[in-house]
């Protein structure tokens, strides 16, 4: 396996220059390159794990996790263990060779000890020996988690004993000393997060779940076993193996989907000391599911290896359709747009020097990285489809209906648009519009249901507030083509309200409202419509966004009443504030929303009984009476509204591309960005 060459280059480490390289071939107790102590890294922990909230604390844990995983696609280790104890501390174990622990010339201390005390060592950076391929964006070696842990133990299984030293805040304790006999080899690093530099130290099981998921997927063949121990939560154990890696991936993100090839697409294959793996497969669906990753490290904004995976993926499907003659002499190539619709796939690469740009370092630039993928995939590609006629017959299929629906849309678009079919039209029927005509002082509220939409129009103040609701779930704007878009009587609604027209024919001048407010539930079927409606707001209404006339409104989670006095929270800490305010106990009802059953139900009753404090949630907006959400919602003395940015329209775009997927991991990185574009401002 050539990823037993791979190592994964970290930037900082090349800068230093007093590296003394001691062994390059061999490892042993010699072979570790020797830098220096572990100061920096706690005078500046954000340099090594990018932040001390609650990411760079989850790094901790991949960058031990990492390691197991070196030694498993080193051919060394098959199980990696993450176990969230009772007592609070992380422990994770491999059944890999197990840290060196004899005496290290250089330093004069065990290898162990030289791997956990010092910046950068281990012999996995030495040119000849190194085959790291994993590692987060800073995969920094397990001393920088020795650093940031108010307690470490490493234990060590090797040559028939266990070998165990114990650390606080990245300082030995006591020597390396044997404490019994093993058969096994293997390493177990058992440690706590310090909370004097940490400003979140409680791990979150869905985000260890989802990144250690992803990293069976990535290896495949590795065993990783999670448990979480923790009190007050509910035990809970996992174990994932994927025999298939990323072919399995690909079927997972295609589950409950219609899919067009049967088979799955695979190919793994090394060149030039890089090691390339495609899966994919087309599903009936319109939006493109792409992950690319490079040393197992997502890449939100691509890099060379999408570049290479989507020049050859539309080469080799255009020259099948042409050789098949699906495809006549006469009609135009298919696009890369036309072949991505339905488009499922995984793009691992595994690289000695990877290099990320971009602004979140989230983009592969390695150039030659391109020219493999390409190579690679094409003449693997072009098998497969050889090989499947059936399924490749399917794909070329759609992908021609794809090409006939862009070109459709084209001359519906030009059409729509050159006749101005949105201007001077009767504002809709739904729309309650307000008495003022001027658009600084109007406001439209944007609502989900008809009946948020009557409490919406009771609650309002009818001189400068408007009310559109919408029903259902609006169109899927994300593929949809600009003439069935405004097909849906919805989005024609909206268009016709907001009077600006759409795209390029957009104009601001025009535009009735000066803000426009989305206005949805606080559950998935909310989120999901904003989600929506941002999308067309940020494809079609760029602008707009541009010049801050889109809002989110924020109505609260609950209200929380004592006697006659009603508070509102609008997060789960205020709520916490207002029950102390209001003399409760917050921490008797604190309910985790995975384990909200009957017994907190009880537990709520109790509480009652006891401080007489009422907590309703809403669920939705219909839950108001229209004083309600009037008070809480809507008057803008007190209200609480999101205005939504775009920094960078061209980004928001390409996130809002994968988000449609059903795949949490594109959406997650949206919520982060949408985190980011959204700024909290109080009117
Ligand atoms: C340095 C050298 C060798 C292995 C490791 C480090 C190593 C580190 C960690 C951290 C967690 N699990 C680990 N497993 C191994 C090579 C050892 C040899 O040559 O026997």
């Amino acid at each position: 396996m050539t990823s037993k060459k791979i190592k994964n280059k970290k930037s900082e480490i090349k800068n230093i220059n007093n590296i003394k390289k001691i062994n390059k071939s061999a490892y042993d107790a010699e072979s570790i390159t020797v830098l220096e102590g572990l100061e920096p890294v706690r005078k500046r922990p954000g340099m090594y794990i990018g932040s001390t909230s609650g990411t760079g604390l989850h790094h901790l844990i991949w960058e031990v996790v990492d390691n197991g995983i070196d030694e498993a696609m080193a051919g060394y280790a098959t199980e990696i263990k993450v176990n969230l104890l009772a007592s609070g501390l992380v422990e994770i174990s491999d059944n890999g060779r197990g840290i060196p622990v004899g005496k290290h010339k250089a330093t004069g201390v065990s290898a162990l000890e030289t791997v956990l005390t010092k910046l950068h060592a281990g012999g996995k950076f030495g040119e000849g020996g190194g085959y790291k391929v994993s590692g987060g964006l800073h995969g920094v070696g397990v001393s920088v988690v020795n650093a940031l842990s108010e307690y470490l133990k490493a234990e060590v299984h090797r040559e028939g004993r266990i070998w165990m030293q114990e650390y606080k805040r990245g300082i030995p304790q006591k020597k390396i000393k044997p404490i019994g006999t093993s058969k096994k080899t293997g390493t177990i690093i058992t440690f706590k997060p310090d909370a004097t530099i940490f400003t979140e130290t409680e791990f979150s099981w869905g985000k260890i779940l989802d990144h250690l998921r992803q990293q069976a997927y990535l290896n495949k063949g590795i065993t990783i076993l999670i448990s979480d121990q923790r009190q007050g939560h509910r035990p809970k154990k996992f174990r994932f193996h994927f025999e298939g890696g990323i072919k399995s991936y690909v079927k997972t993100l295609n589950h409950n989907k219609t899919v067009k090839n049967e088979t799955i697409f695979y190919i793994e294959k090394d060149i030039n000391n890089s090691n390339i793996e495609v899966a994919l497969q087309y599903n009936d669906e319109y939006n493109e599911m792409v992950l690319p990753f490079a040393n197992n490290i997502y890449n939100a904004e691509g890099g060379t290896h999408l570049a290479g995976f989507r020049t050859a993926l539309t080469r080799t499907l255009n020259s099948y359709a042409r050789a098949q003659n699906i495809l006549k002499e006469k009609e135009e190539n298919l696009t890369g747009e036309d072949v991505r619709e339905g488009l499922t796939s995984i793009i691992s690469v595994k690289l000695t020097d990877p290099q990320f740009e971009g602004q979140t370092k989230g983009k592969l630039g390695n150039a030659e990285i391109k020219t493999y993928v390409e190579q690679v995939f094409n003449e693997s590609f072009s098998n497969f489809l050889q090989e499947h006629p059936k399924g490749a017959e399917a794909i070329i299929g759609k992908c021609i209906l794809s090409a006939q629906a862009r070109m459709a849309a084209r001359t519906a678009r030009a059409t729509i648009l050159r006749k101005g079919a949105l201007e001077g039209m009767t504002l809709p029927g739904k729309l309650a519009d307000c008495s003022s005509r001027k658009p600084e002082e109007c406001e439209l509220y944007i609502v989900e249901g008809d009946s948020a939409g009557g409490s919406a129009k009771q609650a309002r103040n009818r001189k400068f507030q408007a009310i559109l609701p919408l029903r259902g779930k609006i169109l899927n704007v994300e593929r949809a083509r600009l003439d069935k878009m405004l097909a849906n009587n919805e989005i024609k609604n909206l268009v016709i309200a907001l009077g600006t027209n759409i795209d390029d024919q957009l104009n601001l001048s025009k535009l009735r409202y000066h803000r426009v407010i989305i206005m949805t539930d606080a559950d998935v079927d909310g989120s999901h419509i904003r989600t929506l409606l941002l999308t067309l707001f940020f494809r079609h209404f760029t602008s707009l966004i541009e010049n801050g006339h889109l809002y989110i409104a924020q109505p609260p989670l609950y209200q929380i009443k004592k006697g006659t006095v009603a508070k509102y929270a609008y997060s789960d800490a205020e709520k916490k504030k207002i029950i102390k305010e209001f003399g409760g106990q917050s921490s008797e009802i604190e309910i985790e929303p995975e384990e909200e059953n009957n017994e907190d139900e009880e537990d709520k009753k109790d509480l009652k009984k006891s401080i007489k404090i009422n907590i309703q949630r809403y669920k939705g907006l219909g839950e108001m009476n229209p004083e309600q959400l009037w008070e809480t919602t809507m008057n803008p003395e007190q209200r609480i509204m999101k205005q939504i940015t775009i920094d960078e329209a061209a980004r928001a775009d390409e996130t809002f591309d994968m988000l449609m997927g059903g795949d949490v991991l594109p959406r997650k990185h949206f919520i982060q960005t949408h985190a980011k574009t959204v700024t909290n401002l109080d009117i």
